[in-house]
């Protein structure tokens, strides 16, 4: 029994000391990552490990433990030149190293990396944050020191006053919509956005039910019985159920009319309205609520309900007003998140829709605004809407004949992707918010592997994870609070305003953006669309946080925690 205990106990010492341990800034740490490119943060023991060494003449490596000693050595590969970073790449492989514990890579001429983990709970610690983040994200409600520690903060926004613009339709009254989560680096809360963040989240807790179980997030509703994520969604759909007018449709978004400062929510004294009403809105809300009606069936039978008359009612609302596009008035700055094609928003509000109800009329409206199964890469909010539909279909047992070979198809042509890209990633085109991008293909490989079990699909999933936390051209980690070389001024209003050096942990930032729509305010260093990244502040279209940027970080590793321990 004893001897049975022992390894159980330090290995439970172990991942204490990991969990508690507090991650370091990259000014303390020698700058010694600039050309070897790896996950920072670390590695399963039984995935894929590889890393990239960019524009460097070496030829082969080392993996030493914390104590020096060389553990496995292996030969660099030639991977040619990525025109996307303008760089010579060499690869390394390290995945026959399935050993628990802290190493770090040493290449012959001696340049080391920092130290990462090889451990069965790799991201255990950074998908928690990233669920954090959402609670940090909480308008109408002040951060308490005992959930927020030093990024405690007094509440904001009560919005419970808003103004109706002209845009709604309506010129008197006042909405009452407080609560859920700022959006971005801003203050604003947008519906589209806010569906497809808990629309992939919620895709996570369909397909895997145990994932992600836990009740110790210690945010105000721990301990409650109800998982943590579902607390945390619930935050944000009791907001989102307040946008819908009378008659089913859905306002867009709840904003001032401008974008404020740099100050702390409480501090925040713009006037905040209630603004446009469309197809879009109507339709993701519709999407949203229908899928929320399933997973919170069991847990609050009421919400779920409300959460299906809202759904069909704001369905018949686009039915009856199909194309009525949203774009800003003018005398409002803030996100736009417009579309004016519908077709792809009427088939994801349809796939929940026929999911939840079962009924005739939304299975035909899948036939009548079927969709071509692709993965449009950028504007994540409005192109993977269709995906949102296939993986609900999917996930849910429903049109699976017809759609698991589409998926699959897709899939494989990611997964070439990747072998085709000198850093084993599945993009090479960065626009706003890329590195959603890359977990978006991710999570698309997550769910083939869900549906046939193929290593090679994990395997995808594993390397696009990678160049997250540290695999990139930039070097950086772009996980808030995680790796060895951290972002520090994100685009991220209370970060910026807090006083506190690190900025508030948890949160994905926009990444790469060859477009650099910012850079009247701020100077960059490459014009290499791989490298188009600025940690500065005023880097609103490279460093901002966005919801639907950290949704599908959490499928992702909620996924893989799941399955890679
Ligand atoms: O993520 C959005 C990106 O795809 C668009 O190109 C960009 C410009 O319209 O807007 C991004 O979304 C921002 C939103 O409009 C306001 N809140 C912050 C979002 C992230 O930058």
């Amino acid at each position: 029994m004893k001897i049975f205990l022992l390894p159980v106990a330090i290995f439970a010492i172990f991942a204490i000391i990991l969990s508690s341990c507090k991650t370091i800034a990259p000014e303390q740490l020698p700058d010694k990552n600039q050309n070897i490119r790896y996950n920072q943060v670390g590695y399963y023991p039984h995935s894929i490990k590889e890393f990239v060494v960019a524009d460097y003449e070496a030829s082969s490596f080392q993996i030493l433990n914390d104590r020096g000693k060389i553990v496995l050595e292996g030969e660099l590969i030639e991977k040619g030149n990525w025109e996307a970073s303008g760089e010579h790449v060499l690869q390394g492989d390290f995945s026959i190293l399935t050993k628990a514990g802290t190493f770090y890579i040493q290449l012959n001429t001696g340049i080391t990396t920092s130290p990462f983990y090889i451990v069965p709970w790799v991201y255990e610690a950074a998908l928690n944050a990233s669920i954090k983040s959402f609670y940090f994200q909480r308008a109408s409600m002040a951060i308490e020191e005992q959930y927020g520690g030093i990024y405690k903060r007094a509440s904001g926004h009560p919005d419970d006053h808003c103004f109706y613009h002209p845009s709604t339709g309506k010129e008197e009254g006042l909405l009452d919509s407080p609560g859920g989560w700022y959006d971005a680096g801003d203050y604003g809360k947008y519906v589209v956005n806010a569906a497809i963040t808990v629309g992939q989240m919620l895709n996570l807790l369909e397909m895997v039910p145990d994932a992600i179980p836990t009740d110790q997030l210690n945010i105000p509703e721990s301990g409650n019985g109800i998982r943590d994520l579902l607390d945390e969604i619930r935050y944000e759909l009791d907001w989102v159920i307040t946008m819908q007018d009378d008659d089913g449709g859905v306002y867009h978004k709840l904003t001032a009319l401008t974008f404020g400062p740099f100050i702390m929510p409480e501090a925040y004294d713009l006037d905040r309205y209630i603004i446009g009403k469309g197809t879009f809105s109507s339709l993701t809300f519709a999407a949203v609520m229908a899928q929320a009606s399933r997973v919170y069936a069991d847990i609050d039978p009421a919400f779920s309900s409300e959460a299906l008359v809202a759904a069909e009612s704001a369905w018949d609302w686009a039915v009856e007003n199909s194309d009525v596009p949203y774009r800003n008035p003018e005398d409002v700055v803030t996100g736009q998140y417009g579309d004016d094609e519908f077709s792809d928003d009427f088939y994801w509000a349809a796939a929940e829709l026929y999911i939840s109800t079962g009924k005739e009329n939304y299975l035909d409206a899948l036939t009548q605004y079927d969709q071509p199964y692709i993965h449009q890469i950028t504007n994540s909010w409005k192109f993977f809407i269709r995906n949102m539909g296939f993986h609900s279909l999917l996930i849910n047992d429903k049109l699976t004949e017809s759609l698991t070979e589409k998926h699959l198809a897709l899939s494989d042509e990611i997964l070439a992707k990747i072998e085709s890209i000198p850093y084993g990633i599945s993009i090479d085109h960065f626009e706003w918010g890329s590195n959603s991008d890359v977990l978006n293909q991710a999570m698309i490989l997550c769910i083939a592997h869900h549906l046939t079990g193929e290593q090679k699909y994990l395997d995808g999933a594993l390397r696009n994870t990678d160049y997250i936390f540290g695999k990139n051209a930039t070097g950086y980690s772009f996980l808030t609070g995680f790796g060895s070389k951290q972002v520090m001024f994100p685009h991220h209003r209370p970060s910026g305003a807090d006083a506190i050096d690190e900025p508030v942990p948890g949160f994905i930032l926009g990444g790469p953006n060859k477009d650099k729509q910012d850079s009247q305010h701020v100077e960059y260093a490459s014009d290499y669309p791989a490298k188009s990244f600025v940690d500065l502040q005023d880097s609103y279209a490279s460093n901002e946080v966005c919801l639907n940027w950290n949704a599908p970080a959490v499928f992702v590793m909620g996924y893989l925690e799941q399955v890679m321990r």
